[in-house]
């Protein structure tokens, strides 16, 4: 069984027509906008595509569990499985049925129960939350009336519509749930449910660090019409030279950085880092065992030996900046992952993505559950950047030293609860997506967010650094 099931369009479909690549910078004249002039049957095909795609991943993953274990809490900082599913059916109903489609609520009493702000996570097992027939049964009327209304809904009435942003917002918050509940799924004790063929094989070394030299770009978008608000808008930024690790850090490199003591020696740490690995008694990546004198994982409820050349995976963001110090390095600013991720050095723009601007194929990046790990560095030669960055998008979200922030000129839309009441230093910024992490919801301009202390999402890191005097002359 493939955790993933087949595509039911044409690889590229997933999400509104690529934008043009971003330009702040006044270099060449402003592509025209090709998804306004896409056809709207064309369009509503596209979503009715995605959205089936998405909720067969739902189902998948509500389907290989029974019901008590949908009902469990797993982890105080999870929510029960079912929670998850009738909370995307819920936020489908308000944003498409009410909102969009201006019908009658299909249940209103249940808004407060699937309401995130509302729910502690904690308290979620014990809210009288539907069975999960039940949630199966409210997902399938909400969409049956989604689908109605995509019949007559004109997509440029109101912005909210515009290019099927309300849509395709759904399919990401959708897939963003899906890879929460298969965190879920890798905090859940118990034999394995879940099997995926296992990543390609590395194509051969990526080793060392690319030189990024000194120069705007453009970070964010205007453009891209399934952007989220936090991704907006485009703007000029200026950085000075820098050098990025071509490839994650490997299982390999971190198991260097606990050899020499890394955990158990506080000068590579932050005060409130090693503050936490004190409270925590943090001394490996979650989800790492003991395996007689070497290092194990255990996955989806299987135990593995660490493959060596495998970005390492489950470390917070305290772990991973511990790490860069002990190794001479920092972690990335959340621009410098950018320029590193999308600028592209021939022509000055920036790609939607580190190979071009075409959506991901499975050529490109290890995203989308198709395996349940993350693939060897060197296994995606064709996702490289331009200059020779390897594997930014996908296999790890990787952590950045940037805090939460609106970018100039950010207006919160829809609703100011997905991104601006996030905003702030409490969080850290991660990058390119995982390998859980669905194609409609990762691009280069994607922004995700936690709290350092997580481990539990599928995060990994890189490192950068400032070049030594006249290094960057070379
Ligand atoms: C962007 C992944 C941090 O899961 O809290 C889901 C996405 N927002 N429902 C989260 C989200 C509302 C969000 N992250
Ligand atoms: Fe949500």
């Amino acid at each position: 069984m493939t955790s993933t099931p087949p595509a039911t369009g044409p690889e590229n479909a997933s999400s509104a027509a690529p934008a043009a690549p971003e330009n702040t910078l006044g270099a060449a004249p402003a592509a025209p906008d090709d998804a306004r002039t896409a056809p709207p049957a064309d369009l509503r095909d596209r979503i009715v595509a995605e959205l089936d795609r998405t909720r067969r991943r739902s189902a998948l993953l509500t389907e290989v569990v029974d019901d008590a274990d949908l009902m469990r809490q797993h982890s105080p900082i999870m929510s029960p499985l079912v929670w998850d599913l009738a909370h995307v059916g819920n936020q489908e109903e308000l944003w498409l049925v009410r909102d969009v489609g201006r019908r009658e609520p299909v249940r209103r009493d249940i808004d407060d129960l699937y309401d995130a702000f509302k729910q502690p996570r904690r308290d979620r097992p014990s809210l009288p939350l539907l069975r999960p027939d039940e949630a199966r049964a409210y997902l399938g009327t909400v969409r049956t009336k989604v689908l109605d209304l995509l019949d007559t809904v004109r997509f440029d009435e109101r912005r909210l519509v515009a290019d099927g942003f309300a849509f395709g917002m759904i399919v990401q918050h959708e897939q963003q749930h899906d890879e929460t509940m298969l965190a879920t799924h890798q905090l859940r004790v118990g034999p394995p449910v879940l099997a995926a063929p296992p990543p390609p094989p590395s194509a051969g070394p990526v080793t060392g660090e690319v030189l990024v030299p000194a120069g705007p770009f453009t970070m964010g978008t205007s453009t891209d019409p399934w952007a989220l608000d936090n991704e907006r808008p485009a703007h000029r930024v200026d950085l000075p030279a820098y050098f990025i690790d071509a490839a994650p850090v490997t299982n390999a490199d971190y198991l260097a950085f606990m050899a020499a003591g890394g955990y158990t020696e506080p000068r590579w740490w932050s005060e409130p880092g090693w503050h936490y690995r004190c409270a925590a008694n943090l001394a490996a990546p979650m989800h790492w065992r003991r395996d007689g004198a070497d290092w194990g994982y255990l996955r989806f409820g299987r135990f593995s030996p660490l493959v060596l050349d495998e970005p390492v995976v489950h470390v917070g963001y305290y772990e991973a900046e511990a790490y860069a110090a002990w190794a001479g390095k920092r972690l990335p600013t959340e621009a410098e992952w950018e320029k590193a991720a999308r600028w592209d050095p021939a022509s000055g723009r920036s790609r939607r993505y580190p190979w071009g601007d075409e959506d991901p194929t499975p050529e490109h990046a290890n995203l989308g559950q198709r395996h349940l790990a993350p693939a060897p560095v060197g296994a995606y030669p064709a996702g490289a950047s331009p200059l020779g960055v390897h594997q930014l998008v996908g296999d790890v979200w990787e952590w950045t030293s940037t805090g939460f922030h609106g970018y100039p000129g950010f207006a919160a839309f829809p609703y100011r609860e997905y991104s601006e009441v996030f905003f702030g230093e409490s969080y850290r910024v991660l990058r390119g997506g995982s390998f859980g992490t669905d194609r409609a919801a990762c691009r280069g301009t994607f922004r995700n967010w936690d709290l350092p202390i997580r481990r539990q999402i599928f995060s990994g890191f890189r490192c950068a650094r400032d070049p030594r005097p006249g290094e960057h002359d070379r």
